[in-house]
């Protein structure tokens, strides 16, 4: 399968994103790609601690590595420049066969400016921060302030440029997160002097015109949201100049990831990372960010109608789906599946290195092989059949749910097909209702493969084909289990029939593909 080649803004074939009719693809030396990602650690962005992200890479079988780059490491002195850990990590990637997407920590890394260097940190006067209405100094530095963009900017363009130098044949680096979970804690707007003699200002026509309202001050035009408007504008005005400056000497794809509002129970402002990419904004960010291809949501809950409302969300004609970060223990595993169903590109558990360090409760206890295992089932499963499945995906072909948890039966609708995904059960016998798993666990994918033909595959559920048309009696043509090599290609082993297909078509904890013919007599 091929993609549209480089366009004027992808020469060299360089990585890019292609939108069709609402749906996306990220495209990798001319090929749909699906990323299974891993992100490592805060800390493990230095030459001495490689060692211990390999392991955990090989164990998750992920397909991209994602890593920080960061200000201060880059510029520990200003307008001197290292990037040896940059040259050591794309080296040691290309031998470990991944590709990488670097996270650049800059001005925001979770709302603060912990990873610039100290002459930003330390120096309020040139890089002033946040204040709250009542003149209270936060860590967050200010979006208005034009010196620390500028002294960003600079920062990233010298980083883009040393990788273009270096990786600008090869594409191991495929993508570019700028700056880490942006906004402000604490505050719905910047209240310093400059913010509010902006604040009073008129609102930009761009966003005027993509809103259809009409002119006037923040207030005027958006009443009780506008400081957190604003403030989402200036964060995203900043990033989006930072982003275009990079594209301007390396277009890689790039995005900012959102540390997330409740999306079930929206808090007030202040509350969470106000200014950030939360879906409540994101019509602004298109507009003031034109230069991000997609805006990621990091999710760290993990039960399921929080969950698949964050994918809801985030996966929209004009943005595309990638699940920036997720935590790393058995429960977030399963979403891979409902992130795929609603067009995902990726999907990257977060903590994936054995440095020692355990986010949870957001993530496992601890990260060791076994607490890895249900990713490294997902990335064993995807990974060969990785480009298929992004074709399918950028045509419209695909269909993926996760198990809820309090209701153990969904149905999928393919048109002429309806799928009936149940979880619990036994792989013989029916006639009981769906118990569900415990913990819940199961996931299932589907994509039309031909005319009235599946791929079918998932974990730990049983799936039933019926037609929609209730005329017909329904069967089961040919149930055929294969493998997908390495270079995509199909490989027989056998046919399900008997026992196999009596009782629906039953994943377990073996990865499975099955190709399905369905048929009516
Ligand atoms: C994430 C990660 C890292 C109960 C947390 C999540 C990463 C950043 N922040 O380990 O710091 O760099 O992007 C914040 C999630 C707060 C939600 C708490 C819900």
């Amino acid at each position: 399968v091929s993609l549209p080649a480089s366009g004027a803004d992808a020469p060299n074939n360089l990585p890019h994103i292609v939108t069709d009719h609402g749906r996306h693809a990220l495209s990798v030396d001319g090929k749909p790609f699906l990323l299974l990602g891993a992100q490592v650690n805060n800390s493990s962005n230095w030459p001495a601690m490689l060692d211990q992200v390999w392991p955990a890479i090989a164990e998750i079988q992920a397909n991209t590595v994602m890593v920080p780059m960061a200000w201060e490491q880059v510029e520990p002195v200003e307008g001197k420049f290292d990037f040896s850990f940059l040259d050591i990590l794309v080296n040691q990637a290309r031998q470990h066969q991944v590709r990488l997407v670097l996270l650049w920590f800059g001005t925001w890394k979770n709302n603060g400016p912990s990873y610039t260097p100290s002459w930003v940190k330390l120096d309020n006067r040139r890089f002033p921060r946040v204040q709250t209405r009542d003149g209270k100094l936060l860590d967050s530095l200010s979006p208005l302030a034009p010196a620390t963009l500028e002294a960003d900017r600079t920062a990233f363009v010298q980083f883009m440029t040393h990788l273009r130098q270096i990786d600008g044949t090869q594409h191991t680096v495929i993508m570019v997160q700028v700056e880490n979970e942006s906004g402000t804690y604490g505050t719905d707007r910047d209240y310093s002097a400059a913010a509010n003699a902006q604040f009073v200002e008129q609102v930009p026509a761009d966003l005027l015109k993509a809103t259809g309202k009409h002119a006037g001050t923040w207030t005027q035009v958006f009443g009780r949201d506008a400081a957190e408007y604003f403030h989402a504008w200036s964060v995203a005005h900043f990033i989006g100049e930072v982003a275009a400056a990079g594209k301007a000497v390396y277009p890689l794809p790039m995005y900012a990831n959102a540390a997330l509002r409740d999306p079930l129970h929206p808090p007030p402002p202040g509350s969470y990372s106000t200014g950030g990419p939360t879906d409540n904004v994101m019509f602004i960010w298109k507009v003031a960010a034109p230069a991000l291809d997609l805006l990621g949501p990091d999710i760290y809950h993990r039960d399921y109608a929080y969950y698949t409302t964050v994918l809801d969300h985030y996966s929209r004609p004009d943005n595309p789906l990638i699940v920036a970060e997720t935590g790393n223990d058995q429960a977030y595993a399963r979403y891979i599946f409902a992130a795929l169903g609603k067009q995902g590109l990726g999907f990257a558990p977060f903590g994936i290195d054995y440095t020692g360090y355990e986010n949870w409760p957001l993530g496992a206890h601890k990260t060791d092989a076994d607490s890895l295992e249900p990713f490294a089932m997902n990335n064993r499963l995807l990974r060969p059949m990785g480009e298929l499945i992004a074709a399918l995906s950028y045509a419209g072909k695909v269909w993926g749910v996760s198990e809820p948890e309090h209701t153990h039966q969904q149905t999928l609708d393919l048109g002429a097909w309806r799928a009936t995904v149940s979880y619990g059960m036994s792989q013989f016998g029916s006639g009981t209702p769906a118990p569900g798993n415990t913990p819940p666990q199961g996931g299932v994918l589907i994509a039309e493969i031909g005319k009235d033909e599946y791929l079918v595959t998932g974990y730990h559920a049983r799936v039933d084909f019926s037609s929609v048309n209730a005329q017909q009696h329904f069967l089961l043509d040919r149930v055929e289990e294969g493998t997908y090599d390495s270079q995509g290609q199909w490989h027989f082993m056998r046919l399900w029939n008997g026992d196999e297909t009596d009782y629906g078509l039953n994943f377990t904890s073996v990865p499975q593909i099955l190709h399905v013919k369905l048929a009516t007599y």
